[in-house]
């Protein structure tokens, strides 16, 4: 009913400037399936202007942007964690763009704008925690994790899933999360014991919490608004965040430098920011914060002013250089220790 509701909704707000059109814009969409297909289908009812989209985790897009950099054919970047899109932006893969709407927006996503010099802008926000599978913590009789220290516990030895930092833009959030709570050597010495209890390290940033759905294993370390959608599922799914302080990624959009269909790309771009477009998230189950004030905010997004943030540096850690080092300190000095 909600989803009928906001496809009239965008319907309604497009009408106006939807004329036919043979048009088609080339997107990455890196959040989840479902809400990509959702706007995919609604904006070409819309405007009649294709989405060809291409779902790609944030890593993974911003690998794809590097190899086609010579020729690109992406259009728009939607989505994905706020770092990649600030690494892309630094290494020229994205276009200078300063939307009308800026001022829409909240405080962090102007800010996500302006740190990269206007060639990204924040799309959502959401907290990093961890997910786990109630019926099998209490199966094989474990606590609730509460902490970062938690994690380390000999108890949830194998019983712990999280992403591959190098593939994935949500343990890179993770990363440069810990590193900002405890300094950088003691982050990697937690990271290593923290090794010790990994079951799995997964491609893609979103594979952990659906592991815990399934049983598969009872600990993620995920996107708290990447849960609801596996309760509503039926699946024993519960999250916590950490009592010492988490971080948030601002889930970004950018437009690609050398986008071929450009004056689409920055219509498709300015809707994306709207408030009725914006109300696609929740209606495809999922539950980051929107960045334009004005869309409704769901019950299931988590409440940030109950969660202990770190005032996490973007800038610092969205820099290609960062990043890169910090990937590769993880590769050599945790990843390749035995488990
Ligand atoms: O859509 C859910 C979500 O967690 O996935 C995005 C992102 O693609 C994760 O990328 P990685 O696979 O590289 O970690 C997040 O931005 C988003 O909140």
């Amino acid at each position: 009913m909600k989803k009928i509701f906001a496809m009239t909704a965008a319907a309604a707000l497009l009408g106006a400037t939807g004329a036919a059109s043979a048009q088609t814009v080339n997107v990455i969409c890196s959040v989840q399936a479902e809400w990509c297909n959702m706007i995919a289908t609604v904006y070409a009812r819309t405007t009649g202007v294709k989405l060809n989209m291409s779902l790609k985790g944030s890593g993974e897009a911003l690998a794809q942007l590097i190899a086609e950099k010579e020729n690109p054919k992406t259009d728009v970047w939607f989505g994905g964690t706020g770092d990649p899109h600030l690494q892309a932006a630094e290494s020229g893969l994205t276009l200078e763009y300063k939307s009308p709407s800026l001022p829409q927006l909240y405080p962090w996503a102007q800010q996500q704008a302006q740190q990269s010099g206007w060639k990204t802008v924040g799309i959502y926000s959401g907290p990093l925690g961890f997910g786990y599978n109630t019926e099998l913590l209490a199966k094989k009789k474990l606590a609730v994790p509460r902490s970062w220290a938690d994690l380390l516990k000999p108890e949830y030895k194998g019983d712990i899933q999280v992403a591959n930092p190098a593939s994935s833009g949500t343990a890179y959030t993770m990363i440069a999360t810990l590193v900002q709570l405890m300094g950088e050597d003691k982050a990697f010495e937690y990271l290593k014991g923290l090794h010790k209890n990994v079951g799995q390290y997964t491609r893609s940033g979103t594979g952990p919490i659906k592991a815990v759905a399934r049983g598969e294993t009872a600990v993620s370390i995920s996107f708290v608004h990447d849960a609801p959608q596996e309760r509503m599922q039926g699946f024993p799914v519960e999250t916590v965040t950490p009592s010492e302080g988490t971080g948030a990624e601002i889930g970004s959009m950018s437009i690609i430098k050398g986008a071929r269909n450009l004056a689409e790309a920055k219509k498709f771009y300015e809707w994306a920011l709207t408030p009725q477009a914006q109300t696609f998230g929740a209606a495809a189950k999922q539950f980051q914060l929107p960045s334009n004030k004005a869309t409704p905010v769901d019950g299931n997004v988590p409440d940030f002013k109950k969660i202990k943030m770190i005032d996490y540096d973007y800038a610092k850690y969205g820099a290609s250089g960062e990043r890169k080092r910090l990937i590769a300190r993880w590769e050599k000095d945790v990843n390749s220790l035995p488990r």
